[in-house]
């Protein structure tokens, strides 16, 4: 059976750029969300969410009704998991929301259909989600009993695309795309292959669920090193940025930046997750994830030490997002480290954020201002470089020269 209409469950960071993109291809598309806002803008063919370009892909395709919104499932021939899988309080994944968009399809599920989970998910999650669909619909029968036969097929194929980038990702990066069954991963290929251009590679779902968590956790191990060698640099009093320089030239080596730790949904996420199912053999991914969430604590260590040196200082923090040139401030490093800041009172605190516009109310309430480069600069006794955008980058360097600069980006 050819797969001409496709529900998407979760209409956020992924799920939205999915949907548009294979609605642009010509399919039907519904995207179901439990946000009622989310869905009426969606539907007057505007976005929730920011992410270049999206808006003209999902204004195109809303108008010629090819996607629309709604809050409730319908029949399709294909359906698509992108709903969060967050991490709970011990560090252990939460499947809940993977749970309730299964409770959610599993009434209008019928024989023929395809399910995929595209959410980040620990090795089991898709077993996991098959097991919830077939009890919820005993009538019919399910790729974990009866393979390639089965009435549904599951698979999973993890996103991998880069917030700011994710239309072209989306099209051009190659799919790892695993199937309980062979016919399952069959399925999904062609279904993926109306819209992506890269290879997609066919596995079972345990192996895609851990290639997703691989890449992750080896670039959080891989920032954990450069994070750790920027802490070493300090005490023995070698520019870390110049080191990795001259490290880097060296054909087989090539060591990421450090920076004020790490911030985002997926890297500083995803690495619990293998931790979670392997405690005990999972010891430098577990450390990784340790020496990256204590980056932002040794920062504030800094910053607070070279305040002691004034009466009241003003201290300029450059940049709030959790990386350059976006403006998604949720799980950001410079963000956490500058509300520390302000509840220690250790000064005035200004905050600079191009791509904002106004300071989130936790930060306001604190006192925290938000001003340009050129206004703080003009003020500040201390400068601390929190993010690498792109105004800061091309800032004249001289500015700085009175200042006290503690540079967490290597960017002055
Ligand atoms: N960072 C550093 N030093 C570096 C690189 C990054 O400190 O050398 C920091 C960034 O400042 C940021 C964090 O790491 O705080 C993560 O940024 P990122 O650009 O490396 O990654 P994300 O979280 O935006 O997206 C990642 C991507 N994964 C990989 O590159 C392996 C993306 O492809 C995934 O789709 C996404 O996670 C996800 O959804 O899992």
């Amino acid at each position: 059976m050819s797969i001409e209409k496709v529900l998407v469950v979760g209409l956020g960071y992924i799920g939205l750029p999915t949907a548009a993109v294979i609605a642009s291809r010509g399919m039907d598309v519904v995207g179901l969300d439990v946000n009622q806002k989310a869905v009426d803008t969606i539907n007057k063919g505007e976005i929730h969410i920011v992410e270049p370009d999206l808006d003209i892909v999902v204004r195109s395709v809303v108008m010629t009704g090819k996607l629309c919104a709604t809050t409730e499932a319908e029949s399709a021939d294909a359906f698509m998991i992108a709903v969060p899988t967050p991490f709970n309080e011990d560090n252990s994944p939460d499947l809940s929301y993977i749970q309730a968009a299964a409770k959610t399809i599993a009434p209008v599920l019928e024989k023929g259909n395809l399910v995929i989970l595209e959410s980040t998910s620990p090795v089991g999650a898709t077993e996991k989600l098959a097991g919830w669909l077939k009890e919820a619909r005993p009538d019919l029968s399910f790729p974990q009993d009866k393979g390639d036969a089965a009435d549904i097929n599951v698979a999973h194929c993890p996103e991998r695309v880069l917030p700011g980038y994710v239309l072209q990702e989306l099209v051009s990066n190659d799919r790892v795309i695993g199937g309980i069954s062979n016919a399952c991963s069959e399925k999904a290929v062609a279904l993926y292959q109306t819209f992506v251009r890269g290879e997609c590679i066919i596995t079972n779902a345990r192996t895609a669920e851990m290639a997703k968590l691989t890449e992750n956790s080896f670039r959080d191990v891989n920032i954990a090193f450069a994070n750790e060698l920027s802490v070493i640099c300090d005490k023995l009093k070698i520019n870390v940025w110049e080191l990795v320089k001259l490290a880097n030239r060296h054909p087989r080596v090539n060591i990421l930046n450090p920076g004020p730790g790490v911030g985002g949904h997926c890297i500083a996420v995803d690495p619990w997750f293998i931790v979670d199912s392997c405690p005990e053999e999972a010891k430098i991914i577990r450390q990784a994830r340790l020496t990256n969430d204590a980056k932002p604590f040794y920062v504030i260590d800094q910053i607070t030490k070279a305040a002691d040196e004034f009466k009241r200082p003003v201290i300029a923090c450059l940049g709030l997002a959790f990386k350059a040139d976006i403006d998604d401030l949720r799980e950001s490093p410079a963000l956490q480290i500058v509300k520390e800041l302000a509840s220690r009172d250790i000064g005035e605190i200004i905050a600079i954020e191009p791509n904002i516009h106004e300071l989130p109310a936790n930060l306001s309430k604190e006192g925290v201002q938000l001003a340009t480069l050129e206004a703080a600069l003009e003020v500040a006794n201390v400068v601390v470089v929190l993010v690498d955008h792109k105004e800061f980058k091309a800032a004249d360097s001289t500015q700085f020269a009175t200042k006290v600069v503690i540079d967490t980006r290597g960017i002055i």
